[in-house]
């Protein structure tokens, strides 16, 4: 039996895709529940419990031995130290936690990108409230969030944005921007020359082993515009 078990959906990168990167940039030694044989329904039916631990509310979530983790943050905290993905030390720990929580903040702002009403109703159900809020989250919000992880790295010395080694804050950052770059090619392309730091962070990110490995696999999936970075070009001005 592997020794991490990840739910999540199997048809898109979403909130998971931070959870496999960790998992695939370390060589774990993991199954993604979700695109095996058991399929989606063994990813909710986890969420009815079952499985122990602490029932999840949503996926991702994590199954190892006896515990089972949930909330992407959370499960990344979990996995950092297993992985050798976060330095030692209780404030780097927290410092990673405190980043990937500013991330799963921006996550929900880029999905309301496209879903301003909610996940209840389609994009095609809210296309002109799409439009005002991905105006304003390409005018303000997108630079607010990025231009403070610009800030943060340049601080840290530019490589990194905790301690001295690559952390799983890294790898959600070059999901986040390879990501920006799919769904808002025009305006992503003209912002990114501000953060040359983070554009750096991304480039080198894909070149570690693991990573490559995985972008080359059939285990990434493609972006696509049932997932969480949608390239809707009315939204991308
Ligand atoms: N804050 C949670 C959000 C979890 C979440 O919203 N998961 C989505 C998939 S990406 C889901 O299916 N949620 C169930 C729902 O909202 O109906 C996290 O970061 O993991």
């Amino acid at each position: 039996m592997a020794n991490y078990e990840l739910y999540y959906w199997s048809n898109i990168q979403g909130r998971g895709e931070f959870v496999r990167l960790a998992l695939e940039d370390a060589g774990a030694d993991y199954v993604d529940v979700g695109r095996g044989p058991r399929g989606d329904d063994a990813v909710a039916r986890g969420m009815k419990g079952g499985l122990g631990g602490t029932r999840p509310f949503g996926p991702p979530y994590l199954r190892h031995g006896k515990i089972v983790v949930a909330q992407t943050a959370n499960v990344l905290a979990y996995l950092g130290p297993r992985l050798g993905l976060v330095p030692k030390g209780e404030p780097a720990r927290l410092a990673a936690h405190q980043h990937q929580l500013t991330i799963a903040d921006f996550v929900v702002e880029i999905h309301d990108t496209h879903h301003p009403e909610g996940p209840t109703l389609y994009y095609e159900d809210q296309k002109p409230s799409s439009r005002r809020r991905a105006a304003a989250f390409l005018a303000a919000r997108l630079p607010l969030f990025m231009g403070y992880f610009e800030d943060v790295l340049e601080e840290n010395g530019g490589r990194h944005i905790i301690g001295r080694s690559v952390s799983y804050v890294d790898l959600s950052l070059y999901q986040i921007a390879l990501g920006l770059g799919y769904a808002f090619p025009r305006a992503f392309g003209r912002y990114q020359k501000k953060i040359p730091r983070l554009m750096a962070l991304r480039d080198r990110i894909a070149e570690r082993p693991g990573i490559a490995a995985y972008l080359a696999s059939e285990r990434r999936i493609p972006f696509n515009e049932d997932d969480l970075f949608r390239h809707y070009p009315e939204l991308d001005k």
